[in-house]
Parts: structure tokens; sequence; C-alpha cells
């Protein structure tokens, strides 16, 4: 089965996503996510000036030369927008294939480890009331993971809080938001957070929490040391992760439990935290780290030390890679828990999906491939509109980590 076409499109139903669609000369098409939030068109312009000419005529099957052939191809190896642009081929080849086999992806990949995907989703508010509010929904709607994020008094902004009751969104139209950060005030307020979810709710839910890379490491030591007895599923990203021996000092502290990656595109990212078992779980995602040929890399190097899986999904990748990184979860031997954001209603109508929710579990389905297909008609009623993430600033002015 030779690929006769490729094409990118990049469209903004609600949010942008930048989606690659192969087609093959046996009629069987597939699709892939290469969204990689406000920098979607550098992706863009990868796949369709380097790579989408360079699959012309390359057999569809052969997913792991592809791979290895655009890998070291490039030369230039690694990196967001050149790991994002192999992980949309990749993703399309292996929906290809499960329509070329009649079966859904888990089902190639080796059958489901279990009945269905845990996922947690994200209760927000500008205050603890409002945080516990939106918890208490969480639960009533079943999820059994929940992550929690919440207003620091007198803190401007902080990450992963809602602005209006929509839902939490980071990436701003025009310029280029500038959000005031105090690692004094959070990490004296957000102990208090969790003590108030556990006061209220038990322990019944797994708690998670997202730092967004925002601690040194002594403090984020500081912070897993102090917020132990509430039992955190896990604390994300409480340092950035460039330097994966500064883990060393948070480890040596605390038990509380660390997920690290989602900014990760390979497995050298990541290669130094898994071996010294310094995180608990890894949050690459299939979009921006290599598609399913990589991340089961990862997932089976990490498998050896006893790391789980913890795929980022926020409503920034799209419902492809979402489609995709149930089937992953669904096999995956050392799984955690997956991400769950949700989707603006319009990117559910762009992108019609075979994936469920019910009561805080999903399933990718029974649709050969990943299950999910692209509307272009539709995509193209909804224009690429640029929008920018966020930076943070200490409150002297320094520009920080977001
Ligand atoms: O584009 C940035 C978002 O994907 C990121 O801020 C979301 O940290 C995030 C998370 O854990 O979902
Ligand atoms: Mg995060």
């Amino acid at each position: 089965m030779k690929i006769i076409r490729a094409d990118v499109i990049v469209t903004c139903p609600g949010r942008n996503f930048v989606t690659l669609k192969i087609e093959t000369d046996e009629g069987i098409h597939g699709i892939g996510d290469a969204t990689l939030n406000g920098r979607e068109l550098a992706v863009a312009s990868y796949l369709k000036d380097h790579v989408c000419p360079l699959l012309i005529g390359r057999d569809a099957g052969r997913i792991e030369d592809t791979w290895q052939f655009l890998y070291k191809g490039a030369y230039w190896r690694r990196g967001p927008v050149t790991m994002s642009a192999i992980a949309a081929v990749d993703m399309a080849l292996w929906d290809i294939l499960g329509k070329a086999a009649n079966m859904p992806l888990y089902k190639l990949l080796g059958g489901a480890s279990r009945e269905g995907v845990m996922v947690y989703g994200h209760a927000t508010g500008r205050d603890i009331p409002e945080a516990l509010d939106r918890y208490a929904e969480h639960i009533e709607e079943g999820y059994k993971a929940i992550r929690i994020q919440c207003g620091v008094p007198n803190m401007r902004s902080v990450y992963g809080v809602a602005k209006g009751n929509g839902m939490y969104e980071p990436a701003t139209k025009g310029a280029v938001e500038e959000q005031s950060w105090s690692s004094e005030k959070y990490l004296d307020f957000v102990p208090k957070l969790f003590e108030a979810v556990r006061e209220k709710f038990g322990f019944d839910t797994h708690l998670l929490h997202d730092v967004h890379h925002r601690l040194t490491p002594i403090e984020a030591a500081r912070l897993g040391k102090s917020v132990e007895p509430y039992r955190l599923f896990w604390m994300e990203d409480p340092t950035p992760a460039e330097n994966q021996a500064g883990f060393r000092l948070i480890r040596e502290h605390t038990v509380t439990p660390i997920a690290v990656g989602e900014v990760f595109n390979s497995i050298w990212d990541c290669k130094q935290l898994i071996e010294e078992q310094l995180i608990d779980y890894i949050r690459a995602t299939l979009t921006h780290a290599g598609g399913i040929t990589h991340l089961k890399r990862i997932a089976d190097f990490a498998a050896l030390y006893q790391v789980r899986t913890g795929c980022h999904g926020p409503s920034d990748l799209s419902p492809v890679c979402m489609g995709a990184a149930l089937h992953f979860d669904l096999w995956v031997p050392n799984f955690g828990v997956q991400e769950y954001m949700g989707f603006p209603k319009e990117a559910l109508e762009v992108f019609p999906h075979a994936w469920s929710f019910d009561r805080g579990m999903m399933h990718p389905g029974e649709a050969p491939g990943h299950g999910v297909d692209i509307d272009e008609k539709l995509a193209a009623k909804y224009p690429y509109d640029p929008a920018y993430l966020p930076v943070a600033r200490l409150e002297d002015g320094t520009l920080w980590n977001w």
C-alpha cells in the first residue's frame, strides 16, 4: 500500500489544531495530530514543506522505517517541532494500518490490558470554596482522579484557573499575556487547598496538582514534604526539567509522587529521570514525543523502573491525539492515568470520534485504526486564529517560568 497524498489541515474550531492527512493508493486514509500550542504554523510548515514530499510513494506499512527515516534523515534530531511532525506521520500510519487490518489500534498494539482508561479532570476555582465546588461536581460526574488548581490570595493570576465560568484556556489572542508569580505566596497557600479537599471529601478520590514548572528544586522539595499528609496522586512539573539531576534534591526530601514530561519530546529528555527513579509518572504524550512508535519505546523503558504513564491531555492536543492516546493507554502495561480536559463543542464536531467517557473512565471504541476522523468541510469554516501562551514574571518584573 503506497502513500499517494499528504496534506496539512490547520483549523480553529474553538482553538487551533494542526492535522496531517495521509492517503494511500488503496483508498485508505489516516490522520495524525501535529498541534504545538502557540507555534502551530512552524509544525505545519515543517510537514508541508519538508516532510509531505518525502512521503509520496513510500510503503504506508513500513511505520518503523518511516519513523527512523524522518528522525535520522533530518540530521537535526529531536525538538518539539521535528518530533510533533514525526508524531503526526506516525499516528496517521498506525491509523492506516489499523484500518487495513480492520482492527482498533489497541488490538494491533497487543490488546487491552484493562477494561477502561482512568482519566483525571480539572477542578479549578478562583478561591478555595469555588475550587471545592468544582471538585464536588467532578465527583458527581464519577471522576476517580481530579486535578485541583486555585487562585492564590494577593496574586493577580495563577496557572490553571479559568477566567470566567468556562473552560480553562491559557492561550490568548493578540498580545502575550503577562502574569505575575510569587513562589512564597503560593508555597504558603497551596497546602491549605489540599487540606480543605481532604477534609471535605476524604481520601476516596485521587488528588492531583500541577505546579507548572514554577519552583526551584529545594522549594519543590519543601512543597512535597509539607503536603505528604494529603497523599497526592502526584505533584506535576514541580521544577523545570532540563536539568534532570535537579530532581535528586526533591527525591531526597519527599515521598510525594512526581509526574514530569508534558514538554518532553524524546526518550533522551527523561532517560536520567527514569533510570535514577527520580519520577513516578512520565507525562510525555503522543503528539509531542514522536507518536506511538516513540512513546511505546519510552513507556517500555519506564516500565523497567516502575515508572508509569500519565499522558498529557489538555484541550490544546486535538481529539485525534486523545483518540490515539486512549488506545495506547488501554494497551500500555505500566499505565497510570490519562489527563482529559475536554474540548470545545465545535472541535468535537470537526473531529468525529469513536471514544467515549463514562463516569471518569474512557474507552477508545472499536472502530478500526484510532477511531478519529476529520470533517474537512467543517474544518474549513474555522480559519487559523493566532494565539499565544502567557509568560509569568516575578513581582519585581523578572521573567519566570510559566
Ligand atoms: O499548551 C500548554 C498546556 O498544554 C499546558 O499548560 C497544560 O500543563 C498543562 C497540563 O497539565 O495539562
Ligand atoms: Mg501540566
